[in-house]
């Protein structure tokens, strides 16, 4: 930044071009445009988000140009497009992920290196937007980069969400929340539309009458009213097209004149603005447990009604007829957040368009396709009947008509009634309540899980008479990652050396990674691939220190659980593994342990006790471990605090053990699992989600399974699971336990945590002692590989060699032939 010549050559070089090019001299200068122009600044003066923001819009010219590309070549080619509907995103920085995909990474770097400035440095600044709480949100930008790329066209419709997941802190070993303020210094990746906004209703009643022509009317007259406006990101794709997010930010009305009101009502208009804003200013930061609350399904409505009457626009503005809608889009809802959706087309409609109630249906129900991420029971949407009826209440009307004439049809099919209670939009056991998943599934032509395991136990289990009644709508579409993200702009000395031997195209196609197969026996290669891991492991290291203090040599084997916190992931199920070497260490019992540093990282739901308690005691394992002078050269222990995908990017790339030991039939899929592979990581896991697909590429001799299967857990459970008697009957298990309320963990408290002592041996909902010997046990076999470095790489280079299926380009490539029906348009240089 010091650098004298610059500052010479600076104005010569800002009007060396106008091009928006790609070459290292076009960059730089419009680098130093934006710098100088959209900022005010020259390089002596400028702050590190001065230049990250000239660098990022810099970057957008060229991203938008893709996008103005895709849109006309879509348009022009008339195609049928998607809506994804997702109230949760996860894109992650935008700025390394944009160069890769214009490919212009060592050309910015190279032009940031002249002006003496560090393009790593300048990538650290960017704050990413958590629009989203874990895999879901995640997945959602993994299928935008997917889609960009393949050439899909796509919109991602979503939330603009003022504060994002909270950030993470740890305070004596406990978590704290504090507001995400990624707005904070401005996002220059975002474009906001005021003139894309629409109206939307909440509340008051409903009138009906029969017309003039006969023709049956309803009017909501609603008691509130605000607005939505959009605010465009493009998503680039790699090498080819670019489409957009559009978030949607609530906002007051503003069209009334205070002229005429007092200056009472002056402060009671400026009041009802700011509640108007309220609605979408921060993200409910539960994962996998929803509480019934107003604002979360006011949340919903709003963008999905928002984003309905955007689609509706398109196709109008476009010369299509409203009749077509569901030819020229189909809708894919992301979970059941968005599911209202189905009642608003509907409404919109039928009262709004004038459309009969069977034309608006037949559109509807071909229109939409949900896709489900879960069968925990506590994430499965239900709103109350009083609750929705309130605020929506014309949609409420609407859902109990599509459910009569849907219980109408299953009384002409002779179903009985306890199926159609059953199977009823409407949940008449408790409190009278709407079940999402229902409407979602009666709404839509398609209905998917996210793994094969997941999409099978969606049929026998939750929505198992519908599988009955249309075994055509269910289908499955396994989850994968964009491979480009979590290995191409993550990890760049392994990316490096898979080009080098393989060539590039593994960017597009993933599954060339196969041709890595054979040089899993090249010790050369091998060594290489070891080398490359330990400079990563090294990065993360420093990182950690850095962030917790705590040193770990990365010579160590780096075993990791990074995930959101929760009982059904079984973290507490590590920790136990953990307390187990522990124990032996301090017996003198170390033959078969190798030197370890157990790596955890993940945010807990603030309201969830347990999850809480988790990260507080592997603090405190942390805290007895670490500092054992006997151990801590053997075992380390460290909570990286506020995981998210900035940091997720240097984590997977060091990691050599991948922990995936969540109780079988509980994680629809998991995402984690097939970046940790991708990076060369063994897996350590159950018989869950995406875990058996991962084993059969991968092959059983390179994954380390343990556990009962789903069928035996649903066993265990059927007998009357009795935990107790696994503390009783294996010693070292005991052990382990009683420490938790010895108060050696806890400096004397033994009532800390006893609540999670009590529920393992009371309850075990996830029957951690009853896979506890079998987990220990392949954690033995796996500190055995791990002392033979030869059969380690080799393992580790066939994994990421097999792991081609689980890019994202390969589930959009799914979606697009059994549920979309859309044939992709590639723009191309
Ligand atoms: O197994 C993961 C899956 O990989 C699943 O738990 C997660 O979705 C991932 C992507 O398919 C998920 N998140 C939620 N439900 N399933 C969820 C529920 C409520 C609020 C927020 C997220």
């Amino acid at each position: 930044r010091e650098n004298k010549k610059l500052e010479k050559h600076f104005l010569s070089q800002i009007e060396n071009t106008e091009k928006i090019g790609f070459s290292k001299e076009e960059i730089k200068a419009s680098f130093l445009k934006k710098l100088f122009y959209n900022l005010g600044r020259v390089p002596q003066v400028a702050t590190e988000n001065d230049l990250y923001k000239a660098l990022a819009l810099t970057v957008r010219d060229r991203a938008f140009r893709q996008f103005v590309r895709s849109t006309a070549e879509f348009a022009q080619k008339d195609a049928r497009a998607v809506a994804y509907l997702s109230a949760e995103y996860l894109p992650g920085p935008h700025l390394g992920k944009n160069l890769l995909n214009l490919e212009i990474t060592d050309e910015t770097r190279e032009a940031l290196k002249e002006l003496d400035l560090d393009l790593d440095e300048i990538l650290r600044e960017e704050v990413e937007p958590g629009l989203g709480n874990g895999g879901l949100g995640r997945l959602a930008s993994c299928y935008m980069d997917s889609m960009a790329t393949l050439g899909v066209p796509a919109i991602g419709y979503g939330i603009r969400y003022e504060f994002g997941i909270f950030n993470q802190n740890i305070k004596n070993g406990w978590q704290s929340e504090e507001t995400d303020l990624w707005l904070h210094y401005g996002n220059p990746w975002e474009v906001v539309r005021p003139e894309i906004a629409y109206e939307i209703k909440f509340g008051g009643r409903t009138e009906h009458w029969v017309d003039e022509n006969d023709k049956y009317q309803v009017e909501w007259i609603p008691d509130s009213e605000l607005k939505g406006t959009a605010y465009d990101t493009p998503i680039l794709g790699y090498q080819s097209n670019g489409i957009i997010m559009r978030l949607w930010k609530a906002e007051a009305i503003e069209s009334f004149d205070f002229s005429v009101y007092n200056v009472g009502d002056y402060y009671k208009a400026v009041e009802k603005k700011m509640r108007s804003e309220n609605l979408t200013k921060v993200l409910y930061p539960n994962d996998e447990n929803l509480s019934g609350k107003e604002l979360r399904l006011k949340q919903q409505y709003f963008f999905v009604s928002c984003s309905l009457q955007d689609i509706i626009r398109l196709q109008l503005m476009q010369g299509r007829k409203l009749e077509d809608l569901h030819k020229k889009f189909t809708i894919q809802l992301n979970d059941t957040h968005p599911s209202i959706a189905v009642a608003e087309l509907m409404r919109l409609l039928v009262d709004e368009h004038q459309m009969e109630w069977v034309d608006a249906w037949n559109i509807t129900k071909n229109t939409f396709a949900y896709t489900n991420h879960t069968l925990l029971p506590e994430a499965l949407e239900r709103w109350s009947v009083g609750l929705l009826g309130r605020l929506l209440p014309r949609h409420l009307e609407i859902i109990y008509e599509i459910n009569n004439r849907f219980l109408n049809e299953l009384k002409e099919r002779n179903y009985n009634g306890e199926q159609m209670a059953r199977m009823s939009l409407i949940d008449e056991s408790g409190e009278t309540s709407v079940r999402m998943a229902h409407l979602a599934t009666v709404g839509s032509y398609k209905v998917n899980g996210v793994s094969a395991l997941h999409s099978g136990l969606l049929k026998k289990q939750v929505l198992n008479d519908f599988a009955d009644l249309w075994p055509e709508k269910f289908t499955n579409v396994t989850n994968g990652v964009d491979h480009r993200r979590f290995l191409g702009v993550s990890n760049p000395r392994l990316s490096e050396l898979i080009s080098k031997k393989i060539g590039k195209h593994w960017l597009t196609d993933l599954m060339q990674l196969h041709q890595l197969e054979k040089f899993s026996d090249d010790k050369t290669f091998q060594k290489k691939w070891m080398e490359i891991k330990l400079q990563n492991k090294k990065e993360l290291a420093a990182h950690m220190e850095e962030r917790t203090g705590i040193s770990v040599d990365p010579k160590m084997l780096f075993d990791v659980h990074v995930k959101r916190i929760h009982e059904y992931k079984r973290q507490h199920l590590k920790v136990l593994h953990i307390l187990s070497l522990y124990k032996r260490l301090k017996n003198g019992d170390d033959k078969n342990i190798v030197p370890t540093a157990f790596i955890f990282g993940g945010k807990a739901a603030p309201g969830y006790f347990m999850a809480k308690l988790i990260i507080k005691l592997i603090n405190s394992v942390g805290d007895l471990v670490n500092n054992d002078e006997q151990v801590k050269d053997r075992l380390k222990v460290v909570f990286l605090p506020n995981f998210n995908v900035k940091q997720a990017q240097v984590v997977y790339p060091a990691a050599d053990l991948s922990e995936q030991i969540s109780l079988a039939g509980k994680e629809a899929s998991g995402t984690g699992n097939m970046k940790f592979a991708l990076n060369g990581a063994l897996t350590v896991g159950t018989l869950d989600g995406a875990n058996v697909e991962i084993r059969e590429e991968v092959g059983d001799e390179n994954f380390f399974l343990f556990g009962q299967s789903t069928e035996e857990v649903q066993k265990t459970r059927a007998e009357g699971y009795r935990p107790y008697k696994y503390y009783e009957q294996n010693e070292e298990l005991r052990e382990v336990l009683d420490l938790l309320i010895s108060g050696e963990l806890s400096d004397g408290d033994k009532e800390l945590f006893r609540p999670l002592y009590n529920n393992l041996l009371q309850q075990d909902p996830y029957q951690l002692l009853k896979d506890y010997q079998s987990y220990i046990d392949k954690q033995e076999e796996i500190h055995k590989v791990w002392s033979k470095p030869g059969e380690w790489a080799k393992k580790s280079i066939l994994n990421v060699a097999n792991i081609g299926k689980f890019s994202s380009d390969r589930s959009i490539k799914d979606y697009c032939t059994t549920i979309w029906k859309i044939d992709p348009v590639r723009v191309e240089d």
